[in-house]
């Protein structure tokens, strides 16, 4: 019966419509339908997923809740939009991290990010805002590999990156795949390589050796220039099998290969940062 939650918030000017529509854009909101009329006009945001909760506790200091995957980056990106901050980064008592903003009169927002379960791994965020990717995709089994992409440049945009932040390159064949990466790889442009392809033993006489070769040649890219490359080929024993890895029952490889990415991308970043402090070993505050 339920579709969807819509929660709406009202500006009374231009100005606060425009500096929102702009700080939204920023902070890696999908966007949505906008419309116009002559008693206003409104904008969509999407987020990846949405959420109604009941709570039984003293009143929170914002209706509207975001949950992040980088409170840091939200942070600096609020002060860049000169978004007047409530309360700065405070621990929570529900393992988390959060702010309230208010960028608009009347309007708090908190931003929310869950710290880690495991106090002692640092992990890779989902937050893709600002890297750069170099998709690599072979032409042959285009059927399944055009999913796998499709599937890989929406992991992307959904975890903030841009689109002038994503090169495709395609390539004959799943055997041309480590080359061309390693090319892209070399430009230094690419904070990550993910490499897209499916070979299908069925159909291929020598899978065995070309699949192989693949694997060896991703992996050596990524050893020898140091940038990530994520590994999206799909080796199958038949199209069924291939099919259900590109968007039907085993969800698409696409997606989780540039997902691992962004993840990649982000754990590299943290863990080459010396003297970094593990954000979960800090103590806990209020809310
Ligand atoms: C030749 C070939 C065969 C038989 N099968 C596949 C396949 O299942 N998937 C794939 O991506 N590519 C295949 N190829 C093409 C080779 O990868 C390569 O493009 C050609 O051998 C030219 O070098």
């Amino acid at each position: 019966m339920i579709k969807a939650i819509t929660t709406v918030r009202f500006t009374k000017n231009n100005a606060d419509f425009g500096a929102l529509v702009s700080l939204f854009s920023a902070l890696g909101f999908e966007s949505g339908a906008e419309w116009k009329s002559a008693k206003g006009q409104g904008r969509y945001f999407l987020a990846p997923v949405g959420k109604l909760e009941l709570v039984l506790k003293e009143p929170l200091p914002a209706d509207l809740w975001i949950e992040v995957t980088d409170l840091d980056s939200v942070r600096n990106l609020l002060k860049q939009h000169k978004v007047k901050l409530v309360s700065d980064i405070e621990d929570t008592d529900w393992n988390s991290r959060a702010l309230v903003a208010e960028p608009a009169k009347g309007m708090k927002l908190a931003f929310w990010q869950p710290l880690q379960s495991r106090e002692d791994a640092i992990e890779g965020d989902l937050n893709s805002q600002g890297m750069r990717f170099g998709i690599v995709v072979s032409r042959w089994n285009s059927f399944i590999t055009e999913r796998l992409l499709q599937g890989a440049i929406d992991a992307l945009r959904r975890t903030g990156c841009h689109k002038e932040d994503i090169t495709t390159v395609r390539v004959p064949g799943a055997f041309e795949i480590p080359s061309q990466a390693r090319v892209l790889a070399e430009t230094g442009k690419y904070d990550a390589i993910i490499t897209l392809g499916c070979l299908i033993r069925g159909e291929t006489s020598h899978y065995e050796h070309i699949s192989t070769e693949v694997t060896r040649g991703i992996g050596q890219s990524a050893q020898e220039t140091g940038i990530p490359h994520a590994y999206g080929v799909l080796t199958c024993e038949n199209l069924e099998q291939a099919l259900d890895r590109a968007g039907l029952k085993a969800g698409n490889k696409g997606f989780e290969a540039a997902s691992s990415a962004v993840e990649m991308v982000s754990l590299k970043r943290k863990t080459a940062a010396s003297g970094q402090k593990n954000p979960a070993s800090k103590k806990k505050g209020k809310f």
